[in-house]
């Protein structure tokens, strides 16, 4: 009915565990994970599923976990129980553990279970990619790049991106990650801080003292010991509010096109978290789903084995649409699709405006001020070609 098709020549994949929609980080929590159910049910309304092997991932285990996380922090988060009374917005309490239980990382009924599922996500989609089963392998309910090796941050627990990539390690040589959250990718950063078969590149919003979690600043490129190999693998494209379509497009084909020429990955890890959208509830830039979605594009133009993860994402009608758009960018199946929403969509009202490509007017009322002069963006690509000279061809 749809008339959506398999692409010719190679094969996604969609990996996805239903109940993870389900659990809730509490009330008026911005992370909301019943966002990929409406994600799920917009793909599936365009017929898109029809283009994939769909699966719906197992938990990953404790031993897959402990591959990056430490024992103590495991066995932390699989024992912390939610607290009967919620304790009041900004108490600081001093036994805050592996920082666990504070307003953005709170303690929730089946805590552990929710973090092994987005894993299990992560790491199946990895698995398919390894096999050579998938060239694109679509993992929505991944992309958790704050959380550290023995600490939660910023919404996120269990850091799947970091098991997927060291997953990939075990086939590649060298694997690319780029992260378009609109907030730094510092827990993926600092995993591969000291070695040269990673390199990341996040593009984020930078406001050090305002604007979470506070670092990526364009001069942060890895360690500062030259012997060290992670030395120049560390990229990042420091921001302000308010950034187009156009800009980013120009940044990230520069940024992203030279990385790939130089490093040469063998496999991409794109995190597409979608608060880097104009009207987002916590992000600040003027990004439309056709900008965003163009990101994706040009990775996969470069015809190179891929991981689409989720990540940050506020105002869900809009995360919903963004990834539909990329997993059709992904199919090849972008140029086709309807740009009007289907008729049948669940919760179509839902989406305010039924077209997948709002405008910025009907995202925002009014835009946000763009505060990215181009001679600002000139010199983040100046400073990037610059550091890539020091990277071993
Ligand atoms: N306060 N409720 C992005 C992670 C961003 C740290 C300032 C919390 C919030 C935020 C939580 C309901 C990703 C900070 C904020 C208020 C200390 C952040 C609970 C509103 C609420 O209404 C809220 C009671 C909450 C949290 C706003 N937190 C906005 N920004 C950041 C973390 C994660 O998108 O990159 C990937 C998934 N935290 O700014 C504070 C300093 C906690
Ligand atoms: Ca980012
Ligand atoms: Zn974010």
């Amino acid at each position: 009915e749809s008339g959506v098709t398999r692409p010719k020549g190679y094969n996604v994949s969609f990996h996805c565990n239903p109940e993870m929609e389900k659990y809730h980080f509490g009330q008026n929590h911005p992370m909301k994970p019943w966002r990929l159910a409406l994600s799920k049910s917009l793909i599936y309304s365009y017929g898109m599923s029809f283009a994939m092997d769909n699966y719906i991932s197992r938990t990953a285990t404790y031993e897959e976990l402990a591959g990056f996380h430490s024992t103590d922090y495991l066995d932390f988060l699989g024992t912390v129980l939610p607290e009967p009374v919620p304790r009041d917005l900004e108490s600081q309490n001093p036994d805050l553990r592996f920082n666990l239980g504070g307003s953005d990382c709170p303690l929730f009924e089946g805590l552990y279970d929710y973090c092994s599922m987005s894993a299990g996500t992560a790491m199946d989609a990895a698995r398919k990619i390894c096999s050579n089963q998938s060239d694109i392998a679509i993992a929505w309910g991944g992309g958790l790049h704050h959380a550290k090796k023995a600490e939660a941050s910023g919404f996120c627990y269990i850091n799947d991106i970091v098991l997927a990539i060291l997953q990939l390690l075990r086939f590649y040589p060298r694997v690319l990650y780029i992260d378009i959250d609109v907030h730094h990718g510092d827990g993926v950063e600092e995993a591969f801080f000291s070695t040269d078969r990673v390199m990341t590149v996040s593009f984020h919003k930078y406001d050090p003292n305002n604007f979470f979690p506070g670092t990526g600043a364009l001069e942060d490129n890895g360690p500062k010991n030259e012997h060290n190999p992670g030395s120049h693998h560390a990229f990042n494209v420091p921001l302000n509010d308010g950034i187009t379509d156009e800009q980013y497009k120009w940044l990230f084909d520069r940024v992203i096109g030279d990385v790939v020429a130089k490093f040469r990955p063998g496999a991409i890890a794109l995190q597409c978290g979608a608060d880097s959208l104009a009207g987002d509830r916590l992000g600040r830039f003027n990004l439309q789903v056709q900008g965003h979605g163009a990101c994706v594009e040009f990775c996969k133009e470069k015809n190179i084995p891929m991981i689409l993860f989720g990540g940050g994402g506020y105002t869900p009608r809009n995360v919903a649409r963004a990834w539909t758009y990329e997993t059709s960018i992904a199919i090849e199946y972008n140029k086709k699709i309807d740009p009007t929403l289907p008729q049948h969509a669940p919760w179509r009202d839902h989406f305010r405006h039924d077209t997948l490509f709002p405008t910025l007017e009907q995202t925002l009322g009014e835009p946000r001020q763009n505060r990215n002069p181009q001679k600002r963006l000139q010199e983040i690509v100046q400073h990037v070609t610059e550091q890539l000279r020091f990277v071993q061809a």
